[in-house]
């Protein structure tokens, strides 16, 4: 009788230890919009449109400023990662001028001193070479593997493009190792959302 429990408990201890900690958000708070702009905060203007959207009500619309090269903004970052840890991150990308400028792409890079500078840098961790398609929205994904060396990962959204250009980010979903620290730029909660779960749970209450 007792080996059936002693078998549940442990499928239980690993079924935990397996679970991943996954997170999304679409973007619908104006208080919450980028981690951080590289190479500085005049190479890109983030703001909340509702001029493309994927889901929700607004979208990150990003503007390129000026001629700084390889211009990001930072949309999530895992810290406290082991070695060989797998982590997949992808968003949508608003694009409308198929293979020209401006384009969107996913990318990545190493920080292991997340909590002390989020503009930190220990090496690129590379990303997906394909840009978004220039067909309206496209889904943008990576996994990045964590090598022996590093412990925190800075996922970017680039922007190729010329100064004035404009694409549009929506609905970010990352998928880390149980035990990571992850942060996604996008995650505070908004007051539409807010709105919806009293009106769910009114509905329910009124069943
Ligand atoms: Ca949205």
């Amino acid at each position: 009788m007792r080996t059936p429990l002693v078998c549940a408990s442990m499928l239980m201890i690993a079924a935990g230890a397996a679970s991943a900690a996954t997170d999304s958000c679409g973007w619908e708070s104006p208080d919450s919009l980028v981690l951080a702009t590289y190479p500085d905060d005049t190479a890109i203007t983030s703001s909340l449109d509702s001029e493309q959207v994927h889901a929700g009500a607004t979208a990150l619309k990003l503007e390129r400023n000026n001629e700084s090269p390889t211009p990001s903004v930072y949309v999530a970052t895992v810290d406290n990662l082991n070695p060989g840890d797998v982590v997949t991150a992808g968003f949508w990308c608003y694009d409308m001028t198929p293979g020209a400028a401006p384009s969107g792409r996913i990318w990545g890079h190493w920080n292991d001193d997340i909590a002390g500078d989020i503009m930190g840098y220990n090496g690129s961790a590379g990303g997906n070479n394909d840009y978004s398609a220039g067909d309206g929205w496209s889904y943008l994904e990576w996994s990045w593997e964590v090598p022996a060396d590093h412990k925190g990962l800075v996922i970017e959204a680039r922007l190729y493009s010329n100064p004035g250009d404009i694409i549009w980010i929506d609905d970010i979903q990352v998928d880390a190792p149980d035990g990571s620290d992850l942060n996604l730029a996008c995650s505070v909660e908004t007051a539409v959302q807010e709105m919806s779960w009293s009106a769910l749970k009114a509905s329910h209450a009124q069943k």
